[in-house]
C-alpha cells in the first residue's frame, strides 16, 4: 500500500511514503544489486597528523600525511581518482544498477568545533565506513577519528529521499572525541599485550565504523578495531533487533580498520579469506567453502595508501556470480574465475591512496534477496 502524506505544512511538496517495500533493502553482500551509492574525492581534504590517524596510518605513509594533513588532496590525485569513480559507476549503470552519489555541499576544508577540539577533512569517497544497510535499516556510524566526524552529513539529501521511500534511518551516538576516548598508553609497535590486542580507542564511548561489519543474512560480523569498539558493537546488537545474530571475531591483523579486506562472503556457502590475518575461521564456517586470496598483485606500490596492502580484496558483488575487481589484480582474477565466479575488472588503482578500493567506495543500498540464515 502507498501512503501519500503532506510533511511540510509550509512546503507545496508531496511525499509518497510506502508502508510495505522500502527503497533500502540488504542483507548480505551478493543478492542481486539494484541501487549503489559510489563516493565521491571531489574536495576530499587529508586528514590532520593527530594520534589517531598515527594509531592507524602505515608507517611508510606518514609523511604524506604529516606533509599534506590538513590540506587538499593533490589535484592530479583527485582526478585520476573521479575518473576511476565515473567510470565505476558507468559500469553499474550498464548493468541496470541505480547508481546515487553523495550530493557534496560539504566543504572539507572548512575547520569545524565541537566544544573539546577542532578538526577538518575529509572527503565523501567512501560510503561504506560510514554508512551500513541491514534490511531496510540505514545505519550511520559514530565514526571514531576527528576528522570524520561530520562526514555522514554528505549522504545527508540522499539519505532524506531513502527516509521519505520507507527506511528506517539509525543514527548511532557520537562520541566526545575527547582526549579521554583516545588510549594515550597505546603504542603501534606494542600491538599485543599479554596475548591481548591493543587499539587506540577506548570504551569511554560508543564508537564503531559501519565497515567493520559483514553481512551474512541473520548473521552479522564484527571485529573491534581502531574504530570500533565493544561498546560500540553492542550498541548494533541492541538496535538491529533479535532478527539478527551479531558474532564478534578477531583476526591476526595487529592493526585492524574495517573487515572488508579481512573475510569477504561471496554466495551463500562461499568466503574468501585473507591468508596473511586469518589463520582458523570460526567454526559457524565449517560447511562454507573457504578459498584462500593469493597475494595482492604490487604489494609495493602502496607507498600513499592508509591502507593495508591488500585492497585487492576490497571487492563488490553485483549477484552470486559477478564480482567488480580492480584490473591490475590479476592473480586475483585468476582464482576468481578457477572459482566459478565472473570478475569484472575496472581501473582503480588510482582510488588505492584514498584508503580504499570498490567495496569501500560503494553502499549497496538495495539487493533483491530476502532474509535468510545461512548457517
Ligand atoms: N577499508 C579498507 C581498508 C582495510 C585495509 O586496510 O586492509
Amino acid at each position: 500500500m502507498t501512503l501519500r502524506a503532506s510533511h511540510n505544512v509550509r512546503s507545496r511538496a508531496r511525499i509518497s511514503i510506502s508502508s510495505t517495500t522500502s527503497a533500502v533493502h540488504s542483507y548480505n553482500e551478493w543478492d542481486p544489486l539494484e541501487e549503489v551509492i559510489v563516493g565521491s574525492v571531489d574536495g576530499a581534504v587529508v586528514p590532520p597528523w593527530d594520534a589517531i590517524t598515527m594509531a592507524t596510518m602505515p608507517s611508510h605513509a606518514s609523511w604524506f600525511f604529516k606533509k599534506y594533513g590538513g590540506q587538499s588532496f593533490p589535484q592530479e590525485m583527485i582526478e585520476k581518482a573521479r575518473e576511476e569513480l565515473d567510470g565505476l559507476a558507468l559500469l553499474f549503470k550498464q548493468h541496470g544498477i541505480v547508481v546515487r552519489r553523495p550530493d557534496n555541499k560539504m566543504d572539507f576544508s572548512k575547520e569545524y568545533r565541537t566544544p573539546w577540539w577542532s578538526s577538518k577533512g575529509m572527503y565523501s569517497a567512501m560510503p561504506r565506513d560510514v554508512l551500513m544497510v541491514i534490511g531496510d535499516i540505514l545505519i550511520e556510524a559514530p565514526m571514531a577519528w576527528r576528522t570524520r566526524y561530520f562526514e555522514s552529513h554528505a549522504y545527508h539529501s540522499l539519505l532524506r529521499e531513502y527516509f521519505d521511500q520507507g527506511a528506517k534511518w539509525l543514527v548511532a551516538p557520537k562520541s566526545s572525541m575527547d582526549v579521554e576516548f583516545y588510549d594515550k598508553n597505546y603504542n603501534p609497535d606494542r600491538p599485543y599485550i599479554d596475548g591481548k590486542k591493543q587499539f587506540p580507542i577506548t570504551n569511554k564511548e560508543i564508537a564503531f565504523d559501519a565497515a567493520d561489519f559483514v553481512r551474512c543474512g541473520r548473521d552479522i560480523f564484527v571485529q573491534k578495531s581502531h574504530v570500533t569498539n565493544d561498546l560500540g558493537i553492542e550498541w548494533v546488537r541492541r538496535h538491529i533487533g533479535s532478527d539478527y545474530r551479531v558474532h564478534e571475531v578477531e583476526f591476526g591483523d595487529e592493526h585492524p580498520m574495517h573487515i572488508d579486506t579481512t573475510i569477504i562472503p561471496l554466495a551463500p556457502g562461499k568466503i574468501l579469506i585473507n591468508p596473511l590475518w586469518v589463520k582458523k575461521l570460526p567454526d559457524i564456517f565449517k560447511s562454507w567453502d573457504v578459498l584462500v586470496a593469493p597475494p595482492p598483485a604490487h604489494p609495493f606500490d602502496s607507498a600513499l595508501y592508509f591502507s593495508s596492502d591488500w585492497l585487492s580484496l576490497n571487492m563488490l558483488s553485483i549477484d552470486e556470480k559477478r564480482i567488480v575487481v580492480e584490473e591490475q589484480e590479476r592473480p586475483l582474477i585468476e582464482s576468481l574465475t578457477k572459482w566459478g565466479f565472473e570478475p569484472l575488472p575496472i581501473p582503480f588503482r588510482n582510488f588505492y591512496p584514498f584508503g580504499g578500493s570498490v567495496h569501500c567506495a560503494t553502499l549497496d543500498v538495495r539487493r533483491r534477496g530476502t532474509l535468510q540464515s545461512y548457517f
